[in-house]
């Protein structure tokens, strides 16, 4: 049998990774043939809960789980990593400012992409998505410069599965007969739904969105902000974030870097900008339409795109270089 491969989830005693570490530990995400070593960090304080996190995974008797190491030490748990789901991040707190919460998680990524450099392996491929996840992806990435930044992308997974479910459902078809939408730029209310390029099955008959849907303004309008906006609704619905989805999305994203997109298809997460695609500014981490083979992601070139799709994707990516420009302040300082 293969070797195990080494696993870290940071957050490990919050929501999304009490909903995620099972569908990890299972092999959902890195095969069913692959024995996993599941290192789970969270703050000291925390360390009571994610014993019992430990406990429960033991409890549920998983063969490819070889071992579980709970701790708070960065230098215990970025040690030899394959792979690193960054979900725990400093949350908003009432009262607090965008910036300061900014600054706080520039000092948690700085840290952890240091942790990174040190400790991984440099094939490791790291996923945050801790919030603001696209501004902490691309501090961790400048905090580890011997890691490929190829190796670090952003969840937009969620945010693109929840545009082909709205599709769906307005189709009356399977959620698997929507294929190729894109979410474009930031992980927040900025970030555009696009499905001029995605396709329906509609009882066996492949048609673009816009022809299956065949309502515009739903797809110009409240499409949209559902979408953007669905996050807070969740919150609103359930006193709490999205964890069960977000976690199922967590799950989309490793398995598509590990095993690569189906052909012919794509999906959304964020990367890095070189300044080459879709007039995007370059050192910016933006979700765009993606395809992997090989564990190595390109971005889908040649898309057309309308006026309409050109400011939306330019006004998230002038949200994305402002909090980039205020991070970098912070993580000189
Ligand atoms: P929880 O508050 O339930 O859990 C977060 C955990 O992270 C806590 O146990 C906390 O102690 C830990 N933590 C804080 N600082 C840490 C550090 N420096 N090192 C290690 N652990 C640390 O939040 P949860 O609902 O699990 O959400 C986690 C993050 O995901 C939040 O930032 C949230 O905003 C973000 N989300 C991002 C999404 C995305 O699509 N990119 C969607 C879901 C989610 O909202």
């Amino acid at each position: 049998q293969a070797e195990p491969i080494r696993v870290l989830v940071t957050g490990a005693a919050g929501q999304i990774a009490y909903s995620l570490l099972y569908s990890i530990a299972k092999g959902d995400v890195f095969g069913k043939d692959q024995p996993i070593i599941l290192v789970l960090l969270d703050i000291p304080p925390m360390l009571p809960v994610v014993d019992g996190v430990v406990m429960e995974l033991q409890d549920c008797a998983l063969p490819l789980l070889r071992e579980v190491i709970p701790t708070a030490d960065e230098a215990v748990g970025f040690k030899d990593l394959d792979a690193a789901i960054l979900v725990g991040s400093m949350p908003r707190r009432e009262g607090m400012e965008r910036k300061d919460l900014l600054k706080a998680n520039v000092a948690i990524f700085k840290a952890q992409g240091g942790a990174l450099e040190k400790y991984a392996k440099k094939t490791v491929k790291v996923l945050v998505v801790g919030n603001p996840a696209n501004t902490n992806c691309l501090i961790a990435a400048k905090s580890a410069p011997s890691i490929p930044k190829e190796n670090f992308s952003c969840l937009t997974r969620l945010d693109h599965n929840r545009a082909s479910s709205q599709v769906a459902m307005r189709c009356g078809v399977s959620s698997d007969s929507v294929k190729n939408v894109i979410i474009w730029g930031n992980h927040s209310s900025t970030q555009y739904p696009d499905v001029h390029h995605a396709k329906v099955n509609v009882n066996g008959a492949e048609m673009g969105a816009y022809d299956a849907v065949k309502d515009d303004a739903w797809l110009h309008g409240d499409f949209i902000s559902t979408v953007q906006l669905r996050g807070a609704a969740v919150i609103k619905a359930r006193k709490l974030s999205s964890a069960m989805s977000a976690a199922k999305a967590i799950c989309d994203h490793m398995r598509d870097i590990w095993f690569g997109t189906k052909e012919g298809e794509f999906i959304s997460m964020g990367v890095y900008a070189a300044g080459n695609s879709y007039g995007i500014a370059e050192d910016l981490i933006y979700s765009f339409p993606i395809q992997i083979k090989n564990k190595t992601w390109k971005i889908v070139d040649g898309l057309s795109i309308n006026d309409f799709s050109r400011a939306k994707m330019d006004a998230t990516a002038a949200e994305l270089v402002e909090e980039r420009d205020t991070a970098l302040d912070f993580l000189s300082q």
